[in-house]
């Protein structure tokens, strides 16, 4: 591993130092594609957040809180920029830590790099308004920061999580304590080496790596830390919201889905058959937007279930860095909550997997892609957030079938539509339940333009895009009467 960090791992950086957890203590950090020891990092506790909290506060009172919007987003282009020229470096580094395939973690590393550019030039964009009042006033609106962001990250795209949360945040000129998550910390690191070495004030971002229970509920009960940024479980994500209730702090939640695409008769089906397989698969299915449903119109139905299991035929699972198109997963707890599920569909017909490669390390955490057919849209594999690379093909028989089928489920985050009928596109984009609804495509290449969040339990709130900085910023209202 040192051949690849050119950072010590074992540190938090709290208010622009580079400091050991004040306990000493450390956790292991393990490489999924052969189990084996990676590296080991701090692991943060109360006294290690409050003093982030505390070196957060002391930049958004010092020269960070005063520095005009412009300067900010140069900064942030110039880490943008440093990320960029690193790309190679930080995909090494997560391929390692996540166990992403390496041109996907190179991807994720050209996405943060994309993000620090969009939100640096967004910095100075978001603008008040003058509101027309009684005779006398003038009004106004300022947008501002709400002060010091805490940004819980999971494992999952941790390069693309920081870059559209702490990115959106510190555009809007917050000061950031950033807890990643205790699995895949190392990009997280690496990204705040390169943010202090692009001329970032020492105290705009801290990173505290540590446990959930630890660190990070740390930072969720802190009553110094006024916005809440989380992204992960459903389960985890109501505690966090219960812990800013206590504090009266604004949450953004993103708490993951079970994301349907629709295919009707009429589609183009040459089209729809990369987006149908490659969004369940992708990262091995560790994907929030993940599409684990597919639903299809019976007409075509057989044709889809041959196409699918075409592809699956041609998906190789193997390390990381030998850049298959899936990696292992995260751990191997994250396999036992898979292989858990696949059991559960014991009684399910199997429509196609996809193989090993042959010299794959036994120690790895590996899942075969599994596609089932013919799955009731009420079985637990058709409901649940799997977060491996598992997809159900479910039949519909029209239009009505198939909306009640896509929206019957307690998530609402990504959808996508296939058919040529353009009444039909607009109806089901108003109708679906969902954050976002793609139509023809799905997931549009994942633009940083385009705003993200979901309804339900798929979370609230909106991160990505120009959108975010609103969620990262406050409104004063200023109402001057001079008669
Ligand atoms: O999630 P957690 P885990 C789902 C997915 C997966 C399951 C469990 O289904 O199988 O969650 O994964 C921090 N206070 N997703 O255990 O617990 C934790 O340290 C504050 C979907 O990894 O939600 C990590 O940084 N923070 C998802 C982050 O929360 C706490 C991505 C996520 O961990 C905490 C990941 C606490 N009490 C998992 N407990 C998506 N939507 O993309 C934990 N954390």
């Amino acid at each position: 591993m040192s051949d690849i960090l050119w950072f010590d791992p074992g540190l938090c950086l709290i208010g622009g130092d580079w400091v050991p957890a004040r306990d000493g203590g450390t956790l292991p950090l393990t490489d999924p594609s052969d189990g084996s020891h990676l590296a080991r990092i701090a692991r943060g506790r109360g006294a290690d957040i409050d003093a982030a909290v505390g070196a957060a506060q002391a930049a958004m009172d010092g020269p960070w809180g005063r520095m005009t919007a412009l300067e900010r987003g140069r900064i942030l282009t110039r880490i943008g920029q440093a990320v960029l020229e690193r790309a190679d470096a930080l995909a090494a580094i997560e391929a390692r830590d996540v166990g992403k395939p390496l041109s996907q973690a190179r991807a994720d590393a050209v996405a943060l790099a994309r993000y620090m550019e969009f939100y640096g030039g967004a910095a100075d964009k978001l603008h008040g308004e003058t509101i027309p009042y009684l005779e006398g006033y003038t009004v106004y609106t300022l947008r501002e920061p709400h002060g010091v962001t805490g940004h819980i990250v999971p494992w999952n795209y941790p390069m693309q999580i920081i870059g559209r949360s702490v990115g959106a945040a510190l555009a809007m000129g917050n000061a950031a304590v950033l807890k990643p998550a205790e699995e895949a910390c190392l990009t997280a690191l690496a990204f705040a080496h390169i943010a202090v070495g692009a001329g970032l004030p020492a105290g705009a971002l801290n990173v505290v790596p540590g446990l959930g229970a630890e660190a990070g509920a740390a930072l969720t009960a802190h009553p110094g830390v006024h916005h809440i940024s989380f992204t992960g479980s459903v389960r985890t994500g109501a505690l966090v919201q219960a812990a800013a209730a206590a504090n009266v702090v604004p949450v953004t939640l993103e708490l993951g889905g079970k994301s349907p695409q629709l295919v009707f008769d009429d589609a183009d089906l040459e089209a729809a058959l990369p987006f149908l397989v490659n969004a369940g698969v992708q990262n091995a299915g560790q994907t929030c937007s993940a599409s684990s449903r597919i639903l299809v119109q019976r007409g075509i139905y057989d044709r889809v279930r041959a196409g699918m299991a075409d592809a699956y035929a041609d998906l190789t699972v193997g390390p990381a860095i030998a850049d298959m198109r899936l990696g292992p997963l995260i751990s191997a707890r994250q396999k036992a909550i898979v292989e858990g599920f696949l059991t559960q569909g014991a009684d399910l017909t199997v429509a196609a997997t996809g193989r090993l490669m042959p010299d794959a390390p036994e120690t790895g955490a590996y899942v075969l892609p599994t596609l089932f057919a013919d799955v009731p849209h009420d079985h637990v594999l058709a409901r649940d957030e799997i977060f491996g690379p598992v997809q159900v093909l479910i039949p519909f028989d029209d239009e009505a079938d198939a909306l009640r089928i896509a929206n019957g489920t307690d998530y609402g985050l990504v959808a996508s539509v296939w058919t040529r009928d353009g009444a039909r596109q607009m109806r089901l984009a108003r109708a679906l339940k969902s954050g976002q609804v793609f139509i023809n495509n799905y997931g549009a290449g994942g633009g940083v333009e385009l705003p993200f969040g979901g309804v339900g339990k798929s979370g609230h709130g909106r991160e990505k895009g120009f959108e975010a900085l609103y969620g990262f910023s406050t409104l004063k209202t200023v109402a001057a009467f001079h008669g």
